[in-house]
């Protein structure tokens, strides 16, 4: 059932074999680093411990030969070009792409160990039909059945897809045409809700069609660049690299000090949500300083609204930044021809989000600082391929092909298209409104698709309900245990990076190849197949009967002439028939201009400039004292499914965390280290306190990416309310009201083991190492024997060794087969200080000795891991700065090798040279 794979082949280590399509804009403008892998080193899988490829089940798995696969990163909307060589057994080493017009051969950590996430252990190969395995042709057969007959009972809106960024494109049109053409509901909506529909729904209202109007190369020819709720430094680390090649002054807008902060000329610590007071305000100043163009204006309306703008005290008092603060960014950001404002989740993912949006839009609009080099509004993508889907029509308010649901003509010009006996006639169901949906019975049968709500969404308690009450429930992913999977009536294996052929559309409008260079293991099927052959199912199997991706992508290039011909900017129509295999990245409008709305043609005639607002500011009470910002971590993609599988990964911040500001901390007696529960009206999380002032006081900021699989109680949008913009439905996901408590457990603990170890504690995170894992407990009760507690969590019945202390609550258990270590529990009353990366390295090896906790004399504590691509420590890093006095990461670097490979660290090495750095554990 597998396409035909004939991807172009390059000799591994070798420069571009001549046969290799060239790629636009190869050569590059910064230099190229982490090209060329290290031998052995990162990369290969071969020392995870996974089973092969071809070892498990399914059978007839034919070993990918010789030879390096042209493909893009399966992590952010950057789009980086990855060049991936099979080691024969399964894995693959990765480099960077030096051809690649986004990454020009750069890559981040979570890049540089892609293959380490390669693995087939945990992965879901066979399709499942109440817990129980099924063959293909059953479980297909039930979906449609059950698909079918809800719909003849209940009407189209009685079903829904929920679909994922990280679909790629041909996956995406897909199930837009099986939900929207042929079942004829909009019932279809995304995880981009959650990311990018303020943004979506911005640019319609500024541009008449959603296009982001700049490029990469802008970031580097600016010569101011803004960044506004955006953590680029570990979000879009290659793309924070070209900011820093490029030497623009760097402006951060976070009201939280990040390490992107660290590194910048400014950083303003504004109130959160009051993002819209301070756009508003610069564009009245622009308005002010008679910096508008006055023949771009000519092409926008609205601009007589920016006379309502607030004065610089009332944004003052809004943002609680200092005048001078303001007078200092206005000024810089008026005097400056080139700049760049760069926004993300900070912005789009508010109650007022899409207002936020404009506001940005609006200063780029009435300064004519649009579609030419160096200047723009820039909204990067966070998933792969979440330009893709908006393309595609992937969320519930939008049609194929930019078009809208509203509009009549649009409608017949798509359901022309595919000949299809519907068309939906009005939007489906939101995100968060679908879910609520499905608690109250409205949705009877529902297909979750490559994304994890029980995780993601907000009020995820509810949401975890919610699909429990739904009848039937389909979930398609690549692993065998999510918190979405576990709740799914029939679980459809899906292929994944490296085993899939398709598209995905990056940040810049760049349509690049994802190639597979492995085999689809067991029984895992393609994504768009998947859906096609439920679609056959049903009963239109000329409209689904594709025979390979490149068939799919063929028919929506063509499909984009509706587009062109209604007068959008997208238009993919020079592709068509294109030699798909050897396709290079391209930007859209294909063969149009790459940078757009210089000469101001907007595709609704003119641009259109919002009156400015105040904006909505995040909600506290008395009982929920404490605003609550969440966000993500450099080591780790959303809910862990792929990067937990990697130790590198895993281990450069190992456990759910909050951040809390030390004055808060003092006063609510919190420890550094300590535990914290933090709790709103929706639910509660568990998570160690970082007792910091990067954030301010009454703030608090938690990762998204804990889930069930992976700690006790850290879900953190289990707290989160499902508020929403009325405008995009994008829920407010950065500013909860929420309310934090010190818990006092009665122990804390610290286990590596061999085996993946398992609690029922009140406290514990669980994460991969090279040997195992390790896992960090708290519980509310002392066990009564130690032995049997450490046995049973690493799941050993070894020979122990232990130390044991009743009357000072100190309890260390070493467990021995073999002459070697499987398991290791230090457990005290207060949080455990021992080496970490000494007990990590022990592991499989050393024996009782690692009972001292610490390594033996002369041996160092490298303390918790910065560089994740050497497995560099914070302590090894501080002393070599303060022995041999280096003053820069490069020093660092010649030193240590750390921040040499994919440069993600170089902004934490930098904030190590700072003064105050201090050395952990
Ligand atoms: N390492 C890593 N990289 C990723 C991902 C990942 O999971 N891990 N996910 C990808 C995806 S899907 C996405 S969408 C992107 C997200 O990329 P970003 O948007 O950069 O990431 P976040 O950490 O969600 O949030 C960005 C910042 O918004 C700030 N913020 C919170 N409230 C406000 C506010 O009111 N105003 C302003 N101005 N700022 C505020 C937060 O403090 C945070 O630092 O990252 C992508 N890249
Ligand atoms: N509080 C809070 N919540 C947030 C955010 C936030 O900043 N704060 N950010 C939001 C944003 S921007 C996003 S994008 C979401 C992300 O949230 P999710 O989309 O829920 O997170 P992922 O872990 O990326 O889920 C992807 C799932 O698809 C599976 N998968 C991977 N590859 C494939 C494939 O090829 N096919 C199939 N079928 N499955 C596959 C993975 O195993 C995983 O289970 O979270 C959102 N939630
Ligand atoms: S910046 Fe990192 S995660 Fe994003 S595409 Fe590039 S290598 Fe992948
Ligand atoms: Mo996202």
């Amino acid at each position: 059932m597998s396409s035909s794979r004939k991807p172009p082949s390059l000799d591994a280590g070798g420069p571009p074999s001549p046969s290799l399509p060239p790629l636009a804009g190869g050569g590059g403008r910064f230099a190229v680093s982490g090209a060329t892998p290290e031998p052995g080193g990162f990369g290969s899988s071969g020392d995870s411990p996974s089973p092969r490829r071809g070892e498990g089940r399914g059978g007839g798995l034919t070993p990918s030969h010789g030879g390096a696969t042209r493909t893009t990163c399966a992590y952010c909307g950057v789009g980086c070009g990855v060049i991936a060589s099979p080691d024969g057994q399964g894995g693959a080493t990765i480099a960077g792409d030096p051809d690649h017009p986004a990454n020009f051969g750069r890559l981040c950590s979570k890049g540089s160990a892609l293959g380490e996430t390669l693995g087939l252990d945990g992965r879901l190969l066979t399709p499942q039909v109440g817990g129980v395995e099924a063959s293909w042709d059953a479980a297909l057969d039930l979906v449609a059945d059950r698909f079918r007959e809800t719909i003849a009972e209940h009407g189209p809106d009685s079903v829904a897809f929920y679909v994922s960024g990280q679909f790629l494109t041909e996956d995406y049109y897909v199930a837009n045409k099986l939900m929207k053409g042929f079942i004829g509901s909009a019932n279809i909506d995304t995880n981009s809700r959650l990311c990018m529909a303020s943004s979506v729904a911005g640019h319609k209202r500024a541009f008449g069609e959603d296009v982001v109007p700049g490029t990469y190369a802008d970031l580097e020819e600016a010569e101011l660049i803004v960044l506004t709720g955006s953590n680029l430094a570990w979000c879009h680390p290659v793309l924070h690299q070209r900011v820093q090649a490029g030497g623009a002054k760097v402006v951060v807008i976070d009201p939280r000090r990040t390490v992107t902060a660290d590194g910048a000329d400014m950083h303003l610590a504004l109130r959160p949500g009051s993002d819209v007071a301070l756009w508003s305000g610069l564009l009245g100043h622009l308005f002010g300083e008679g910096c508008i163009d006055l023949d771009f204006a000519a092409h926008v309306e609205g601009m007589a609204g920016a006379a309502s703008a607030p004065t610089l005290a009332q944004v003052a008092a809004a943002t609680g930044l200092t005048k001078q603060e303001l007078r200092a960014f206005y000024a810089l950001w008026t005097r400056t021809e080139k700049v760049v404002s760069v926004y993300s989740q900070g912005v789009n993912q508010a109650a007022d989000g899409t207002d936020r949006v404009n506001a940005i839009l609006d200063c780029h609009l009435a300064t004519g600082r649009i579609g030419k080099s160096g200047c723009g509004p820039f909204s990067v993508t966070g998933q792969p391929n979440a330009m893709g889907g908006r393309e595609v029509g992937g969320l519930a308010n939008m049609l194929a092909a930019h078009l809208d649901l509203e509009n009549a003509a649009h409608r017949e010009a798509v359901q022309g298209f595919w000949a299809s006996p519907a068309i939906a006639d009005k939007q489906g169901l939101k995100a968060v409104d679908l879910f609520r949906a499905c608690a109250d019975g409205r949705v009877k049968a529902l297909w979750i698709m490559c994304t994890n709500p029980a995780v993601s969404m907000p009020e995820a308690d509810a949401v975890r309900a919610a699909i429990r009450n739904v009848p039937f429930v389909v979930v398609s992913d690549i692993e065998a245990e999510t918190d979405t999977v576990r709740l799914a009536d029939v679980a459809l294996p899906a292929t994944g990076w490296g085993e899939k052929d398709g598209t995905v559309t990056n940040s810049e409008r760049r349509i690049s190849r994802q190639r597979a260079f492995l085999p689809a293991p067991g029984e895992a099927m393609d994504d768009w197949r998947i859906i096609a052959e439920v679609g056959k199912r049903m009963g239109w199997a000329e409209a689904f009967g594709w025979s390979c991706a490149a068939e799919v992508f063929d028919e929506w290039t063509r499909m984009t002439a509706l587009s062109r011909d209604f007068g959008k900017v997208l238009d993919l129509t020079a592709l068509e028939g294109c030699d798909y295999d050897a396709m290079a990245p391209v930007m859209w409008p294909v063969g149009g201009p790459e940078r757009l709305f210089a000469d101001g043609a907007f595709p609704r005639g003119k641009g259109q400039i919002l009156a400015p607002r105040m904006g909505e500011m995040p909600l506290r009470d008395r009982r929920h004292p404490f605003t609550l910002n969440t966000g993500r971590v450099r080591d780790h993609w959303h809910t862990m499914t792929r990067t937990g599988r990697s130790a590198k990964l895993s281990l450069h911040i190992a456990e759910p965390f909050v951040e809390v500001h030390p004055a808060d901390a003092a006063a609510l007696g919190i420890a550094p280290a300590g535990l914290v529960r933090i709790a709103s009206a929706h639910g509660a999380m568990i998570a160690r306190a970082q007792v910091t002032d990067r954030v301010a006081r009454g703030q608090l900021f938690a990762p998204i990416h804990w889930t069930g699989e992976t700690a006790s109680t850290a879900r953190v949008d289990a707290l989160v309310e499902g508020r929403v913009d009325p405008v995009s439905g994008q829920p407010a996901l950065k500013g909860m009201a929420v309310e934090i408590k010190a818990l006092a457990p009665a122990w804390y603990g610290f286990c590596v083991s061999t085996a993946r170890p398992a609690a029922d504690t009140l406290y514990w995170a669980r994460a991969r190492t090279a040997a195992g894992w390790q896992m960090e407990l708290a519980g509310a009760e002392t066990p009564g024997d130690w032995v049997a507690f450490a046995r049973d969590l690493c799941g050993v019945e070894a020979e122990a060794v232990t130390v044991l202390d009743a009357t000072k609550g100190i309890a260390r258990v070493a467990l021995i087969a073999d002459g070697r270590l499987a398991g290791a529990l230090f457990a005290a009353r207060e949080p455990v200080a021992l080496s970490r990366p000494h007990l990590r390295d022990a592991l499989g090896e050393g024996g009782a000795e690692v009972l001292a906790g610490r390594p033996g004399n002369g041996m160092p504590d490298p303390g918790p891991v910065v560089c994740a691509c050497f497995g560099v420590g914070v302590n090894t890093i501080v002393t070599a700065v303060a022995e041999q006095g280096l003053v820069s990461v490069e020093e660092i670097g010649a030193a240590l090798k750390a921040g040499t490979n994919c440069g993600a660290c170089r902004p934490e090495l930098a904030a190590l040279i700072a003064p105050r750095a201090v050395a952990a554990e």
